[in-house]
């Protein structure tokens, strides 16, 4: 038999195997026959050794100047477009997402590393005048320390782009616990950060489970901050632990997102953008589109091309261009999304399209699972409620705007939503009345571009928004500094005021 390669920890500027000497598999899950290599399993010991040597490295990393950060960050950006095609192969194999996905998804990590680089001149704190005279006043940015990085599987570089490169370019150092789904594209990320000459022990890799390694990370008293992306039920725990230790914790939780279409929609742009949204991934983003919340007026014409289109999509390896539909993570994925479709039909949905396992040709070793469309949904149901992340969509029949957005707000959740409407005074209530943290008009409920805000309302997060320039506010402390310079005590609110006199108005 021949042995699969093997996929190491980093820690300190080194690779090497986890503590436990043993090993797990990353597997295609689009023929879960192939395994693509073999991963240090690792546990608490190892993030110990990690956390130890990222608390080493923070020394002299936070004073390296932020715009030699900021090069190393745009060396990266060059090696991830050199390396995008091979790498893009590389996360299809691993991930299942279909290739011209996968290009999107290193795409986006590209786009990160450039705005990370600029970001290392900018760093921006403020000037504001003090109250007093001779007195200087401002804010810096400072870095917050080690922070613990738990990425999900479903954008294998983009999202571990997303923590990894503005936690980088703020000067802290770094333990990064990428999915184990897909450990072996986050090895190739960690690769290129070395290759681009982050230092020893600024970035250090600790692979295995949730359990083992992203918990014990989690309660690592050496880390400052956490950031997690993942299901809200994870995210609570991390958040019960990081509260009592009063910890830094920035949560990417779940969605349950809904796509409105008015009567006076573009229906042909609407089709468009749910089949993108709903199937697009195999439905394994938090943004997909889970329910579509549609006018009866236009409900019968709009669901017959959609579930048209639906039945059309080619499912597949993501590695062969023709494919559009690729295979659900794993196992345990499949058999979670599939109890959610058959508790759906025992509630009395109408299933239109899909519903099982798909079978047939090239398909037999993968996790495929057919593009499903429900009709009769109402807002309260099981199916319009729980996130599925698979390929499920979800259709409420509404008969006015008001209705639409009642429906569309009912929900736990609050990540991205998206209007189809030509009436733009629609478009912009809804702007104002939806409870989510991106909104999309006449486009789907997935796309968001990384140099923007990222983040949901509700039980999707805890307040904090990766992407852009709100990324750094996550990793970077404020330090406010006060210059005096009058060379004499100056009071604030009692020297600048007249004794026993009210201040002028
Ligand atoms: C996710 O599903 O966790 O907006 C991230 C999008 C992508 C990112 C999704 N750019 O769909």
């Amino acid at each position: 038999m021949k042995t699969a390669t093997r996929y190491l920890n980093f820690i300190g500027g080194r690779w090497v195997e986890a503590a436990s000497g043993r090993w797990f598999e990353s597997r295609n899950p689009a023929d879960h026959g192939e395994v693509v290599g073999e991963v240090a399993k690792s546990g608490a010991e190892d993030v110990d050794r990690a956390v130890a040597a990222a608390q080493k490295a923070f020394a002299g990393w936070r004073l390296v100047p932020a715009p030699r950060r900021g090069e190393i960050l745009g060396r990266v950006a060059a090696i991830l477009r050199e390396r995008k095609e091979e790498l893009s192969r590389l996360l299809t194999r691993e991930m299942g997402k279909v290739l011209e996905e996968a290009r999107g998804d290193v795409q986006e990590s590209i786009d990160t590393a450039a705005y990370a680089a600029g970001e290392g001149v900018r760093l921006m704190g403020k000037t504001v005048p003090s109250e007093l005279a001779d007195k200087f006043a401002m804010t810096i940015r400072v870095p917050v320390g080690v922070c613990g990085l738990i990425s999900p599987w479903n954008f294998p570089t983009a999202i571990p782009s997303w923590k990894l490169f503005p936690a980088l370019v703020s000067g802290n150092t770094v333990v990064f616990k990428p999915a184990s789904d897909t450990p072996i594209v986050a090895t190739e990320m960690v690769r290129i950060l070395e290759e681009a000459g982050v230092p020893a022990g600024v970035v250090n890799l600790v692979h295995g489970g949730g359990g083992d390694v992203g918990m014990a990370l989690v309660r690592h008293p050496g880390v400052a901050l956490i950031s997690f992306t993942g299901s809200s039920g994870v995210g609570r725990e991390i958040a019960g632990e990081c509260g009592k230790a009063l910890k830094r914790c920035s949560l990417e939780l779940g969605g349950k997102n809904a796509s409105i279409v008015m009567d006076d929609a573009d229906l042909e742009l609407a089709v468009d953008g749910s089949i993108w949204g709903a199937f697009g991934t195999t439905g394994q983003r938090c943004t997909a589109t889970s329910r579509v919340i549609v006018h009866s007026k236009v409900k019968d014409v709009y669901l017959q091309a959609l579930v048209k289109r639906a039945r059309g999509l080619k499912l597949g390896s993501g590695l062969d261009e023709s494919v559009k539909v690729g295979p659900l993570m794993n196992e345990a994925r499949r058999v979670e999304v599939h109890s959610h479709v058959e508790a759906g039909v025992k509630a009395g949905a109408k299933l239109l399209c899909g519903g099982r396992p798909a079978s047939g040709a090239g398909l037999a070793n993968g996790w495929f699972y057919e593009p499903t469309v429900f009709d009769g949904v109402k807002p309260g149901d099981a199916l319009a409620q729980e996130e599925i992340f698979g390929p499920v969509l979800s259709v409420i029949t509404v008969d006015s705007f008001d209705e639409a957005i009642a429906a569309l707000n009912n929900s736990k959740y609050g990540l991205s939503a998206s209007i189809y409407t030509r009436d733009v005074n629609r478009a912009f209530r809804a702007i104002r009345d939806v409870e989510t943290g991106i909104l999309y008009v006449n486009s789907s409920t997935i796309g968001a571009e990384n140099h923007l805000p990222f983040g949901g309302l509700k039980e999707t997060g805890n307040g904090h928004r990766e992407g852009g320039w709100a990324a750094y506010d996550i990793y970077t402390e404020i330090r406010t500094v006060y210059v005096d310079y009058s060379g004499k005590l100056q009071r604030a609110q009692i020297d600048n005021r007249p004794q026993g006199q009210a201040a002028p108005r």
